[in-house]
């Protein structure tokens, strides 16, 4: 919004030109979100103890979460609102993705926030059931899918890391991979969020990787000059990364241990549906395995986990997610979580070598 009313004052000052780069609405977006984080967040945890908007104790983790159970939850809440508002400031609202990965926010945030809310209300702390979930799930994924599908010039060849010459067109099936990509980063991103900050921190590993592609794919010389595909208006998502990022180290101010507030699935899904819709669109789905290799990881364990007690009747893990796995090894809570950033950051690492190693 401000984008317009100020740009639109470049014919009187021409200092007000700089509204019409991205990076620079980028810094801004990055900034007013952080500033909406740190005014809201105090508010919200005082009104969450007062409203007793808390964790609650799970009785399958380990006894160390015992005294988390007061901690408020639903924080996501927060960063939703400290990211959707400064991309309506600051982007161009005529853009399409910016509309599509705002809907994948609000949609899969919704899904969360009925089951917080449904944990807090529930007698066995247990939210809507795991089938409702996952229906709903689907079908925003597919709604997203269809929306970047039908999207007129849509490319539906998928792009493979380090093999530029590997371009299987999936055609209609894209929707398909849209819909896998889209619910199983939402649900990957919702089971690693077990540890004070261990969500939020490879969030905002992705979220720098997926801005600084974002701005990339948007601009035709630099896509062409990396052999990226060109996704005309991608840009704009830089702007909305930013406000993510901004969000999400605000809320990585509170969240960290000890934490004082938890996302909540409210903001784990949310956050999860967005990163895989803007990986959808800027055509680096693969990037996104990468750059959330930690997402893959804790899913990963569960799976393996659970088919080793079924056919084996034996675990693999000590407990699933492997965040767990670690506690109960001893690991020090705030030690499993920064070894974990440390390779969420060097996986993004590796994910922006891939705009070279190609
Ligand atoms: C999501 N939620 C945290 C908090 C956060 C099918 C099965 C794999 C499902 C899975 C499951 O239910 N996972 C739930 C993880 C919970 O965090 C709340 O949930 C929100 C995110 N969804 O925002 O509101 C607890 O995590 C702790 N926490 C922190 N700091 C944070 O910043 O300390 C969260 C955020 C919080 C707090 O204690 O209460 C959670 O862990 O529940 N179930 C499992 O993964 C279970 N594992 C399991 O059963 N393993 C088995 C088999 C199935 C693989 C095995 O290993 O044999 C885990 N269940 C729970 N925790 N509840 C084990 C650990």
């Amino acid at each position: 919004m401000l984008y317009y009313l100020l740009y639109q004052l470049h014919v009187k000052a021409t200092v007000f030109n700089v509204f019409r780069y991205i990076t620079f609405r980028a810094v801004l977006s990055i900034l007013s979100a952080l500033i909406i984080s740190f005014i809201l967040t105090p508010y919200v945890i005082r009104k969450f103890h007062e409203w007793k908007i808390r964790s609650g104790k799970r009785e399958d983790v380990p006894d160390r979460h015992e005294a988390k159970k007061e901690t408020p939850t639903m924080g996501g809440f927060v960063i939703l609102i400290a990211t959707i508002i400064p991309t309506l400031l600051w982007a161009d609202l005529t853009n399409y993705y910016i509309w599509i990965v705002t809907f994948a926010l609000l949609s899969f945030g919704a899904i969360g926030f009925i089951d917080d809310v449904q944990k807090l209300k529930g007698t066995s702390g247990k939210g809507i059931s795991g089938r409702t979930k996952f229906t709903l799930q689907i079908v925003f994924g597919l709604t997203i899918g269809a929306l970047i599908y039908f999207k007129y010039g849509f490319i539906t060849q998928l792009t493979v890391p380090f093999f530029k010459n590997i371009l299987p067109d999936l055609g209609v099936f894209y929707i398909l991979l849209c819909i896998f990509i889209i619910v199983g980063t939402s649900n990957a991103v919702n089971l690693t969020d077990g540890l004070d900050g261990l969500a939020i921190g490879p969030v905002l590993t992705v979220c720098t990787t997926f801005l600084i592609f974002s701005y990339l794919v948007g601009n035709i010389i630099f896509a062409q000059y990396l052999q990226i595909f060109y996704v005309k208006g991608a840009g704009e998502l830089t702007i909305l990364c930013g406000a993510m990022l901004g969000a999400g180290i605000g809320f990585l101010w509170y969240n960290a241990h000890p934490a004082e507030l938890f996302m909540g699935d409210t903001g784990s899904l949310s956050l999860g549906a967005a990163l895989a819709t803007i990986a959808v669109i800027i055509k680096q789905e693969f990037l996104l395995v990468i750059a959330g290799g930690i997402f893959v990881m804790e899913t990963l364990s569960v799976i393996i986990q659970v088919y080793s007690f079924k056919l084996r009747g034996k675990r693999v893990f000590r407990m699933a997610p492997i965040h767990h796995h670690f506690e109960l090894k001893g690991w020090n809570e705030g030690k499993i979580v920064v070894r974990f950033w440390i390779i969420s950051v060097i996986l993004g690492l590796i994910a922006l070598s891939t705009l070279k190693l190609r």
